[in-house]
């Protein structure tokens, strides 16, 4: 048990990757941790291996967790999202008096959050959902932290995220977001985003491969010199680092002898069920979990493989003799197409906001997702400028500066599409993301079409281009068009 002198500022309950690595982060930044785990030894192993770095208070009950901690107390849960954390929001809530505050720091799905925070606001403590973006590396040395709940507890939690979140220019990868599950929702966006990201570096990458036919060394450098310009970021950079990887055993470039099926935990996922919902056409984001989902098809694509007709396919060499034309294309298109994704998400977080009263400020994600996070990148001060000027906007894409851009990006675009096309290599969400963005420019959509096909088959009605009111063709009548 502790003294009164000797109590905790902050709490972290699960002490695997993410738990452990951000109960060092706040005693790197001198607070003192109180820490717990179900199983004792990873509280031991925590103690053993890291003890030293700062003031931690490790516990073995969950009461007496909670008892080491000051007032008004404030823990984070970092378990498995799930029936799990709801066991350990129990178990808090049990040993916590009125004005505790309950931090989940999982990647628990919004809906759930929502459900959690009038549950325990009923018992009189606070709870906040939090997104935190970084994996193991963020977490220990700065992530980006998206807290909702009531604005009332960021008085008391904001300065503690704030202090251990990443910095960019001065400004902390922190700040609350808006009520109940806004945090968890916009941390759900956030992963969404970092699928398509991933899906248009891949494309990339399969073109300059499998068209191109260069040796990943050569495209990690290419990756390298792209990540100089717009497309600065941290998966651009990785992925330079992936590509020059020599597999010791073998010899052979790693990403050859890496099974070409990707796996997914959930959020990319949630993010397309919930735009869904909501209706918003987050083509990019779910072409990316199509995509993953249809490489991990293996029985399907063994079955297909080579046995499908292709069809005539263009020779590459024959169409192509600048290269270095080709790839700067490919560069072009890749930037694009994460254009629209990120004009997507956050279209989906500006009607999640909406349909939940949330009032998310999208500046504030754009200045957050700067650093930390996955899909921290240069370009995001870029958004927050164009929000800055128009907090309004209809879309990204139609920002001066953005609009600006996709003019100097439109022909490379196209060109990469077709090539693609001709050569017989996917590009989900690069093509995808083309016919979003000429959908969005269409001067008339076969939509018009569709509203007759929906009136002739089930009497739907339809609207005129030319007057007001609501009208339907007696299609199996005299085909005389009658007013509603
Ligand atoms: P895991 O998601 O692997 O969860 C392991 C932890 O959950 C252990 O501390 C385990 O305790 C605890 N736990 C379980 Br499982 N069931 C429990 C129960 N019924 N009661 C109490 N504790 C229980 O840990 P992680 O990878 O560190 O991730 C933690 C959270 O952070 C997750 O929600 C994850 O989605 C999220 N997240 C992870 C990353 C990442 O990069 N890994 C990034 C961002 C967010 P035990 O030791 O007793 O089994």
């Amino acid at each position: 048990m502790t003294t009164e002198q000797n109590l905790a500022e902050i709490g972290v309950v699960g002490l695997a990757v993410m738990g452990s690595n951000l109960a060092r982060n706040f005693a790197h930044k001198g607070h003192t941790v109180a820490v717990y785990n179900r199983s004792v030894e990873k509280t031991h192993r925590l103690m053993e291996e890291h003890g030293e770095e700062g003031n931690f208070i490790p516990s073995e009950t969950i009461e007496d967790f909670v008892a080491s901690l000051e007032r008004p107390r404030r823990a984070i849960i970092m378990v498995k999202a799930g029936a799990a954390t709801d066991a350990v929001i129990n178990q808090l809530a049990d040993a916590m008096e009125e004005g505790d505050i309950i931090i989940d720091g999982g990647n628990a799905l919004y809906t759930d959050t929502i459900r959690r925070e009038k549950e325990i606001a009923a018992r009189g403590l606070h709870f906040v959902g939090a997104g935190i973006s970084g994996g193991e590396e963020g977490a220990l040395n700065g992530p980006a932290i998206m807290p909702g709940g009531p604005a009332k507890s960021y008085e008391s939690l904001g300065p503690l995220l704030e202090s251990i979140a990443a910095h960019v220019d001065g400004t902390p990868c922190v700040t609350h977001i808006g009520p109940d599950g806004a945090g968890h929702f916009v941390k759900m966006v956030h992963n969404g985003i970092e699928y398509a990201d991933m899906q248009v570096i891949g494309e990339a990458y399969q073109l300059l491969r499998y068209a191109a036919g260069m040796e990943p060394v050569e495209i990690a450098g290419v990756f390298s010199e792209w990540n100089t310009g717009d497309l600065d970021s941290y998966l651009v950079e990785i992925t330079a680092e992936v590509l020059r990887q020599v597999d010791e055993e073998t010899g052979r470039p790693l990403i050859d002898v890496i099974v070409d099926a990707a796996g997914q935990k959930g959020t990319g996922r949630w993010t397309v069920k919930a735009a869904l919902d909501l209706g918003i056409p987050v083509t990019g984001i779910g072409e990316a979990v199509f995509a993953r989902a249809l490489s991990g098809a293996t029985s399907q694509r063994e079955a297909a493989r080579g046995q499908l007709p292709s069809g005539q396919l263009a020779d590459f060499a024959e169409e192509h003799e600048d290269r270095e034309a080709f790839i700067e294309d490919v560069r072009r298109a890749l930037y694009a197409s994460k254009l629209v994704a990120y004009a997507q998400g956050f279209d989906e977080i500006k009607a999640g906001s909406a349909e939940h009263d949330w009032g998310v400020d999208p500046r504030d994600l754009a200045t957050i997702w700067r650093g930390g996070c996955i899909i921290r990148a240069k370009f995001l001060n870029r958004i927050r400028e164009a929000y800055d000027t128009n907090p309004e906007l209809e879309s990204l894409l139609l920002d001066p500066y953005f609009k600006g851009e996709l003019g100097d990006l439109m022909d490379s675009w196209r060109r990469v599409v077709v090539t693609a096309t001709k050569l017989g290599l996917p590009v989900p969400v690069f093509a995808s993301s083309l016919s979003y963005y000429d959908s969005l420019r269409a001067e008339r959509l076969p939509a018009a079409l569709i509203q007759g096909q929906r009136d002739f088959f089930g009497a739907h009605t339809y609207q005129r281009v030319d007057k007001e009111g609501t009208f339907h063709t007696l299609w199996s009548g005299d085909r005389t068009e009658v007013q509603e």
